[in-house]
């Protein structure tokens, strides 16, 4: 009997990211990126790399099998620039190209729509050398990479987002360092990293645009609602800056052509007249990446003087992270009311658990199957209370290399067995199949 039921034509599918699973960093021609001079500097808390990862650069034909048994019929991959431009301007690698050809191919034959995202982290070591996203000299290269990826792909993949968490790279790459490139210029280098992922996406969308008035264009952002730790008047003011920093600057950045007034002053010397223009594009597809809420407090001596508090939570993942599936209830609806309603797709979500291999060689993951149904109930609701919200893609398909933790965080519905690469398919896996072919459970 199916109780939870999604709007007819939904979508549903997975989303992974290049420089998480491809490996065959050296292959075909791939110049180094950001991620590759982060992990030799020893900055992977497991010690491992992504050399290697999933090896989905040779294993494509069996991950798509796995998409399409599941009966998903979308899949988010990212494409890496490293490949495609391997200095990040200049030459063009064809082999690079052949690459997503041969996966877009694929997908197609398998009657799974691809969405293709141009940057997924792995920004190109040269670049990142002449200031990377510090400075507005990224805007050109980012927009003639996406000129040269469409040109190619453009016939057959008409789903677009230029960027994925522009936030989370911003922050975490430029202002606190815990991603590469792991600088820890504060709130300066944050938000000169917004601004300017913030241009060079609005300059690559016109650039798509021009090629395909019939291309679907958008984005995608990992949204958090956030909220204060305390009714302090100093913790619900630090919320509000995180949230300007955090959610505002992106989203409001491109849906909306504005700079979030809380920030107008500290962004003063970095935003130039045009810029708001510039920013500003009427994307198709809005992609949200949610995992939780964020509760913040004021605290001194962090950018903003704001961090992250205690949330009021009894149910955690393997990352630490609060399980707290009403915030995507929350999230979707706010889009609704102030965002003139988008077409929305869940770009991500998912959790991380420190899976076991079951004696029957399975993995029973319980947990995150309880995440899965938990959080399918709220995008659910959310659309029949009137949220646009278009389809539903978890992350990941793939157990994968997790940033700065390295291959020991696994949020895949599938793992992977990084000694022989041997796929399996968890329960959350038959979970989401069994969704996705019924339209609801
Ligand atoms: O693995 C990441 C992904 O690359 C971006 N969104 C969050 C995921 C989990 O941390």
């Amino acid at each position: 009997m199916t109780d939870v039921v999604f709007p007819r034509g939904f979508f549903w599918g997975a989303s992974t990211s290049s420089y998480q699973i491809e490996g065959a960093l050296d292959a075909d021609g791939r110049g180094p990126s950001v991620w590759d001079t982060f992990t030799a500097a020893g900055r992977i808390g497991d010690g491992s790399s992504a050399a290697t990862a999933c090896d989905h650069y040779h294993r494509w034909p069996e991950d798509i099998a796995l998409l399409k048994d599941a009966g998903f019929n979308t899949y988010r991959f990212s494409i890496a620039w490293p490949r495609i431009v391997p200095a990040g301007t200049g030459a063009v690698n064809g082999k690079g190209l052949d690459f997503y050809d041969r996966l877009v191919d694929g997908l197609l034959e398998a009657g799974i729509r691809p969405m293709a995202c141009l940057y997924h982290w792995d920004l190109p070591q040269p670049l990142e050398d002449r200031g990377g996203w510090l400075g507005r000299e990224i805007v050109g290269p980012f927009a003639d990479y996406a000129e040269i990826v469409a040109r190619r792909l453009a016939d057959r993949v008409k789903d677009w987002m230029t960027l994925n968490e522009p936030n989370v790279v911003a922050i975490f790459g430029y202002g606190l360092g815990d991603h590469a490139p792991g600088h820890t210029l504060g709130e300066a280098g944050m938000l000169k990293a917004l601004h300017h992922q913030n241009l060079a996406q609005g300059a690559a969308l016109r650039a798509l645009r021009a090629i395909g008035p019939d291309l679907r264009l958008g984005t995608v952002i990992n949204l958090q609602p956030c909220g204060a730790q305390s009714a302090d008047a100093q913790d619900v003011a630090a919320a509000a800056r995180w949230d300007a920093v955090w959610n505002r600057v992106p989203l409001d950045g491109v849906m909306k052509g504005e700079i979030p007034s809380i920030l107008a002053e500290k962004m003063a010397g970095i935003v130039q007249p045009g810029d708001e223009a510039a920013i500003r594009f009427p994307i198709d597809l809005l992609g949200i990446n949610y995992y939780s809420r964020m509760t913040m407090k004021y605290e001194t001596g962090h950018p903003f003087d704001v961090w992250w508090g205690e949330a009021k939570c009894d149910r955690w993942t393997g990352m630490a992270w609060p399980v707290q599936p009403d915030g995507l209830y929350d999230l979707l609806t706010s889009l609704k009311d102030g965002y003139g309603n988008p077409a929305v797709y869940i770009a991500e979500n998912g959790a991380a658990y420190d899976d076991e291999v079951a004696p029957d060689g399975m993995v029973h993951d319980a947990e995150r199957v309880a995440f899965y149904r938990d959080h399918l109930v709220q995008v659910a609701r959310a659309a029949a209370d009137g949220c646009n919200v278009k389809g539903y893609l978890c992350w990941s398909l793939l157990d994968n290399f997790e940033w700065a933790f390295g291959l020991s965080k696994r949020f895949g519905i599938v793992r992977v067995d990084y000694e022989t690469l041997k796929r399996t398919p968890k329960d959350s896996y038959h979970f989401l199949s069994a969704v996705a072919k019924r339209g609801g459970f």
